[in-house]
């Protein structure tokens, strides 16, 4: 199984803790092919030029079995990973941590064919992890 994980980078409030720990959490499942994405230190050893991260990127959206996205910041990046594997028709899980104030967009919470899970602690959140994943793997 190829996951690929996806959340804020440039975008609002990119919590990169949290990421990992769902990362860390996905590797339980399978192969993350984003996990160093979200890892400042090994993005600066490869430094790519935005048009080399959008190659990698896209070409790793195509080989992922499923999308895992983190939604609570809005990101125009994630937006558009979203779309494309929706698209391409493989299962998608957004996590939207509750926040006061603030709302999912209506284009991620109104579209049906997402599985979203608004979570308030991270313990909600990894096992709606495993429930996705396990679905996708049951027969
Ligand atoms: C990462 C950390 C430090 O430098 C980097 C290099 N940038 C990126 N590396 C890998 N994937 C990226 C990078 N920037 C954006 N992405 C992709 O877009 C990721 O798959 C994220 O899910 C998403 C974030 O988009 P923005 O618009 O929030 O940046």
């Amino acid at each position: 199984m190829e996951i690929y994980f996806a959340g804020s980078i440039r975008g609002a409030e990119a919590d990169k803790p949290r990421f990992k720990r769902f990362i860390e959490h996905l590797k339980g499942h399978g192969r993350v092919l984003t996990e160093h994405s979200f890892d400042y230190d090994y993005t600066q050893e490869i430094q790519l030029d935005d048009y080399g991260i959008y190659e990698l990127d896209t070409g790793w959206l195509k080989d992922a079995d499923a999308l895992v996205a983190e939604v609570s910041s809005p990101s125009l990046g994630v937006g558009y990973e979203i779309g494309k594997v929706e698209a391409m028709g493989k299962p998608i899980l957004c996590l939207y941590r509750r926040q006061e104030g603030r709302r999912l967009s209506a284009m991620i919470g109104g579209n049906r064919k997402l599985k979203i899970v608004k979570y308030d602690s991270e313990e909600e959140a990894l096992s709606a992890i495993d429930d996705f994943i396990n679905a996708i793997k049951e027969p």
